[in-house]
């Protein structure tokens, strides 16, 4: 499925669900210029957002198979490819269990990362420890995953942290050539830079090795540059990783504050959805 689509859209835009009310507002937005309409291509399950609405530290305290479980209620409302944010895949047993039952709820692509231990938020970088794990290990975990694949459109992408634990673009690209040579369907390369500067090298450096195999980025931090721009620079999958759960955020604290101030519910009534749009949903 998501491969298919690379191949008749070369880039897709993907962006964060948390739960099946953020699916159906993703799966429906649309823009509309110059005869063009603009949409979504898939739904990215981040382990950020969903530790957040948990009220935990996105450190793999919640389990995987809780995550996966509440996918299914948002396959119920969406069509839309889903990709989840596996962290690192857990141990290579695990991960083969796992590979299993996100295909039987109808999840499209994994990635993991290839780090170790009790794995921090990438956006925290080198303020904390980021380990990364043996590349061999990674590579076997991939190729035991794979094995699981009884989908033939589901796809396991690796994801490198190298430039997140503070190694070179050189090392990074080498660990992403042995990660593809063990059969890794794409390549994520995360950057916390405030440009795009190390990850147009890194795309550079793979696409002229791997042109074929896609390659996925997270525009968190070089925010400035559009998904158009990064399509143009060889990137096939683009990922806004956290921002429904961060706008929701900022406009419920903002209304329940609101609500306090003016002792009533009059004055922030067009802030929110109407009873009557919600009830027609
Ligand atoms: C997530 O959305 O959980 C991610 C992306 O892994 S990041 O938060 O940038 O690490
Ligand atoms: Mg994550």
């Amino acid at each position: 499925m998501i491969s298919n689509l690379i191949k008749t859209k070369k880039t897709l835009i993907f962006m964060e669900s948390h739960n099946p009310l953020s699916a159906i507002i993703v799966n429906n937005a649309c823009y509309k210029k110059n005869n063009v309409i603009h949409k979504y291509d898939g739904i990215w399950s981040s382990s950020l957002a969903d530790s957040l609405i948990k009220g935990i530290p996105d450190n793999e305290t919640l389990n995987l198979k809780e995550r996966i479980q509440n996918i299914f209620d948002i396959r119920s409302v969406t069509k839309l490819p889903i990709m989840i944010d596996a962290d690192t895949g857990r141990n290579t047993e695990y991960f083969s269990y796992y590979v299993k039952i996100m295909q039987q709820v109808g999840i499209n692509a994994v990635v993991i990362e290839d780090k170790k231990g009790i794995k921090k938020n990438s956006l925290l970088g080198l303020k904390v420890k980021q380990n990364l794990e043996d590349i061999e290990k990674f590579c076997n975990k991939i190729y035991i995953g794979k094995k699981q694949i009884y989908k033939k459109d589901f796809l396991i992408i690796a994801r490198m942290e190298g430039l997140i634990a503070g190694k070179s673009i050189s090392e990074t690209i080498k660990r992403a050539f042995r990660a593809t040579e063990a059969g890794a369907d794409g390549i994520l390369i995360h950057s916390i830079h405030n440009t795009p500067k190390e990850i147009i090298n890194f795309s550079k450096l793979y696409k002229k090795k791997y042109p074929d195999i896609p390659l996925i980025c997270i525009p968190t931090t070089y925010n400035s540059i559009n998904y158009q721009e990064l399509g143009k620079i060889g990137f096939n999958i683009i990922i806004y990783a956290n921002h429904m759960i961060r706008s929701s955020y900022k406009i419920m604290e903002k209304i329940s504050k609101l609500i306090l101030k003016n002792k009533r519910t009059y004055d922030i009534e067009n802030e929110c959805i109407s009873i009557n749009q919600i009830l027609i949903q």
